[in-house]
């Protein structure tokens, strides 16, 4: 089993709508509908418009309610006539927390709200229920899992009653995204209830603990046994509740051909079908357009750049490259490790070279601090002091020129140091001594709680922004938003801003970090063990020339992944300005194909699948 191609796909699908009578309906169940967490929330959120466009009002999301987000994502209708809000008025009136409304994102679809805390109460009999009718076992987990379990045990009182009241005149389809939402799914099929389920895996717990913390875990995985290895990392649960609703579920699928290997290990069942994940894409007409972007926004980053080296040493801002790595802190499972390490070659090979280019790696992720370093912050405050007095000299100087040159009788041009006043002169050297230091510039930006695998790199490997360095760094331990003061922009502008993506992932079943990347026209590096990757290797074959590099981590050991990815950063380096332009208008051209109206068709598939495999369809 594999993905499929993109052309053929689409006319292997039977189309759901195709069948006789009333439309299907399907809901999607997520712990990050309405709640964003990671990625899963980006697949969900993003695919609405497309899977409105397809299913129209037969499309209702179910998510967990948390008053702060719902307040502003979230529409409370109790009384629509639908017989979607007419379901959760009955089990309000039994006296559970379930409200029905719209989600306030694009494409308004319809969705159901389940407000879990009251239903706590009951959770040592839903876990008696989960023990006794699936060996799930679920004692002494954390507090997380107990909400989970609540939250799926009123999806499924949901559902039921749903398919009691409606199943008669409607197929049904229920998708179920991770063991976050589908702790109720095994009940469901064991119950009877008349719903096609499926269940799609965004990654396995088992792999996720694994991989983080052994170095041959593609070597092992297919000798390890689940149990042991669930007991031995303390996920019994998650690892229980996962593997039934696999084995349980009509359609089992993930988000990748890596990840379906664990699958197989894990669960014990084979994938029916590879769900890639898309982004909503919206295309400007003209190329130029985000090229122009990647300009302002560079030119913004430039300014972060100067408040925070400048202080100590400059260099030519115009022959430098901006990389960038971001994601969760998972040191070794999304590459920061190997991303590290080829920096640091990268820095020898550049100096070793001759070459004057300067890199600026940024690395963006979230670790508990306790503030912004304030040295950072008082950098880049005296710097706008600079840039203020400048301001107003160059006014100054502006008005003065304009009127001596009107009332210049005989053309010669004046001299311009007569227009700016002694205050201004000292004003503007004051403030550059006071700000100029001989210190380092700061490798990290914020003052972390405790020191980190990457502070420790930083240390041990001597990178610590030396002025003979070519390779700098910027650890920015905190995730980028508009508010923040140090580079004022949107993460989505920031990269527009930066010239490359490095996301070499030992673990990472889809990531759409470089995806991000590809469809504002940005090239990236990606690794063979990420579904990105390897789709990418599946799709076409000169995926390098259209700016997605790929390291081969499968086959190749820490050392020699390095040694490639230091050779693609090093090649990248030497590209000329004009090459980066043209390759950039490629990688953006290729972003269609991750639109969700492309990709949608393989969730198509699987809910069509569902209900045949349900014995239900007629098609
Ligand atoms: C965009 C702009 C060009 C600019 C270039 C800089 O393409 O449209 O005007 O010269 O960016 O590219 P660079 O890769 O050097 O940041
Ligand atoms: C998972 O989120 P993660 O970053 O924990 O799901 C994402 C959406 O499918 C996927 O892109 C990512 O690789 C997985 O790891």
């Amino acid at each position: 089993m594999s993905v499929p191609k993109l052309k053929k796909e689409s006319e292997e699908v039977i189309k759901i709508e195709k069948r006789v009578g009333e439309k299907p309906i399907l809901f999607e169940c997520a712990w990050e509908v309405c709640n964003q967490v990671g990625g899963i929330y980006t697949v969900i959120r993003s695919k609405v418009p497309a899977m409105v466009e397809e299913w129209g009002e037969n499309y209702c999301l179910i998510g967990p309610y948390f008053p702060q987000t719902a307040a502003i994502e979230f529409e409370r209708q109790d009384d629509d006539n639908s017989i979607f809000s007419e379901t959760a008025k009955i089990l309000r009136d039994e006296g559970f927390d379930v409200y029905y409304g719209r989600w306030l994102v694009t494409g308004r679809p319809r969705i159901i709200l389940i407000d879990f805390h009251k239903h706590l109460e009951k959770i040592d009999s839903i876990k008696y229920e989960l023990w006794e009718n699936h060996n799930i076992s679920t004692i002494n987990c954390e507090d997380l899992v107990n909400s989970v379990l609540a939250f799926g045990d009123l999806i499924k009182k949901y559902l039921t009653l749903f398919a009691e009241k409606n199943s008669r005149k409607y197929e049904i389809v229920a998708h179920f995204h991770e063991w976050m939402a589908s702790s109720g799914l095994p009940d469901l099929r064991l119950k009877g209830v008349n719903i096609g389920t499926v269940f799609t895996t965004h990654a396995t717990m088992l792999g996720r603990y694994i991989a983080g913390n052994v170095n041959d875990f593609y070597e092992q995985l297919p000798y390890y046994n689940w149990e042991k290895e669930a007991r031995e990392y303390g996920i019994e649960a998650q690892a229980g509740i996962e593997r039934q609703s696999a084995q349980r579920c009509h359609v089992l699928t993930t988000v990748s051909d890596v990840t379906a290997k664990e699958c197989e290990v894990f669960f014990g069942r084979v994938c029916d079908l590879i769900l890639p994940n898309g982004l909503n894409i919206t295309r400007f007409a003209a190329t130029h357009e985000f090229q122009n972007l990647h300009l302002k926004y560079k030119q913004k980053i430039n300014q972060f750049v100067m408040g925070h080296f400048f202080q100590s040493y400059s260099w030519d801002l115009d022959n430098t490259l901006y990389f960038f790595t971001s994601g969760r802190y998972e040191f070794k499972n999304k590459g920061y490790d190997l991303t590290l390490e080829a920096l640091k070659r990268l820095n020898f090979k550049i100096v070793q070279a001759g070459i004057d280019t300067t890199v600026v790696m940024f690395m963006i992720t979230r670790n508990p601090v306790y503030s912004i370093d304030p040295q950072v912050l008082q950098s880049r405050a005296v710097m706008e002091e600079i840039r203020q007095t400048v301001e107003s000299i160059e006014k100054e100087i502006g008005e003065h020129l304009f009127y001596a040159s009107a009332s210049n009788d005989d053309a010669k041009l004046p001299d311009l140091n007569q227009f700016v006043e002694e205050y201004w002169r000292l004003r503007l050297r004051r403030t550059i001594q006071t700000w100029k230091t001989k210190t380092l510039p700061r490798t990290v930006t914020h003052l972390l709680q405790k020191p980190d695998e990457i502070t420790e790199f930083f240390e041990n490997s001597n990178m610590k922004n030396h002025q003979q360095d070519r390779v700098k760094f910027v650890y920015h331990p905190d995730f980028i938003s508009p508010t923040n003061p140090l580079f004022g922009l949107e993460y989505s502008q920031f990269v527009r801003g930066c010239h490359l993506g490095v996301f070499p992932s030992y673990y990472e079943p889809w990531g759409y970090t470089p995806l991000e990347c590809v469809v504002r026209g940005i090239p990236t590096v990606t690794s063979d063990l990420s579904g990105f990757g390897d789709f990418m290797m599946q799709l076409m074959h000169d995926y390098e020339n259209v700016g997605v590099y790929v390291v081969n981590r499968k086959e190749k050991t820490f050392n020699e992944a390095a040694e490639q990815l230091a050779d693609i950063l090093f090649k990248f380096v030497t590209m000329s300005r004009r090459d980066r332009i043209r390759q950039r208008n490629r990688v953006e051209n290729i972003s269609d194909v991750f639109d969700w109206t492309n990709l949608r068709s393989y969730y198509d598939t699987a809910h069509d699948l569902a209900l045949k495999k349900k014995g239900i369809g007629k098609s």
